[in-house]
């Protein structure tokens, strides 16, 4: 069950605000996937384990200035360079958890004043995912959550504004769950929504972002 004889992995992405409970959300889904004997692994973006990881990862901590659009690319070049792994283990039947993708990308530097198309560009030609759950929190409600105010961007007025760009990237990827409810409901509904698009996947070609 879960082998490539199945078919390809299905890449599946989580977005929302800060603290709207994707990365707790990611790790559920992962274990009961790998649980269920599903090849399945959880990635995350920016991933803060290379040099460009590196990068992005002084500025978000206020330990760097950086152009915005110059942050906005190392953001971007951060997911090329994951590219071509990404395809490999998709077609070799590992399903990816990835928490945050090029829609963070677009709407957190569109949030900043940024032209959205100009933001869209470099994201064309990476893998589109096949689903993409938005968690769905009011950014007042997510703020009275743990851990919120430390990086650079978590701020309310600013959240909001990236809530509104993140509405304007919605496609038929996409599904929107109220990230509000209890984590065992929230992580109930990922369950199904998960299960059901590996099912479709497997006789679904991989295809790029084309905005
Ligand atoms: N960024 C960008 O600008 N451009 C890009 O291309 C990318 C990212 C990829 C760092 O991201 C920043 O990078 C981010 C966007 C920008 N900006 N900011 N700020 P990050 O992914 O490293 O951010 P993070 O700080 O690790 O995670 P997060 O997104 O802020 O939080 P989360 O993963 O969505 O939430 P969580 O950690 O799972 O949960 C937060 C707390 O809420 C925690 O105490 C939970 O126990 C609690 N929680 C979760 N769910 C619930 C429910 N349902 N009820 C009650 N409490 C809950
Ligand atoms: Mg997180």
């Amino acid at each position: 069950s879960g082998s490539s004889q199945g078919g390809r992995g299905a890449l599946i992405v989580l977005e929302g605000l800060d603290r709207s409970g994707k990365s707790s959300q990611c790790a559920r889904l992962l274990s009961f996937l790998q649980g269920k004997g599903c090849q399945a692994e959880g990635w995350r973006f920016p991933d803060r384990g290379t040099s460009v990881g590196q990068m992005i990862s002084a500025y978000l901590a206020n330990e760097s200035e950086l152009d915005d659009r110059a942050i906005h690319l190392l953001f971007s070049a951060n997911r090329w360079e994951k590219r071509a792994l990404m395809e490999r283990k998709l077609l070799g039947g590992t399903t990816l958890i990835v928490d945050r993708y090029s829609y963070s990308g677009v709407a957190f530097s569109a949030a900043k004043g940024l032209d959205i198309e100009w933001c869209k560009a470099p994201e064309n030609g990476l893998i589109a995912p096949d689903l993409v759950v938005y968690l769905d929190v009011q950014p007042e409600k997510a703020a009275e959550r743990g851990g919120y105010g430390g990086e650079r961007y978590e701020k309310v007025e600013f959240q909001k504004k990236v809530g509104e760009h993140y509405h304007s990237l919605r496609d038929s990827t996409w599904k929107v769950v109220d990230g509000s409810l209890p984590m065992e409901v929230v992580e109930e509904q990922l369950k199904e929504l998960a299960m059901s698009c590996i099912l479709e996947c497997q006789s679904k070609q991989l295809a790029s972002l084309a905005w």
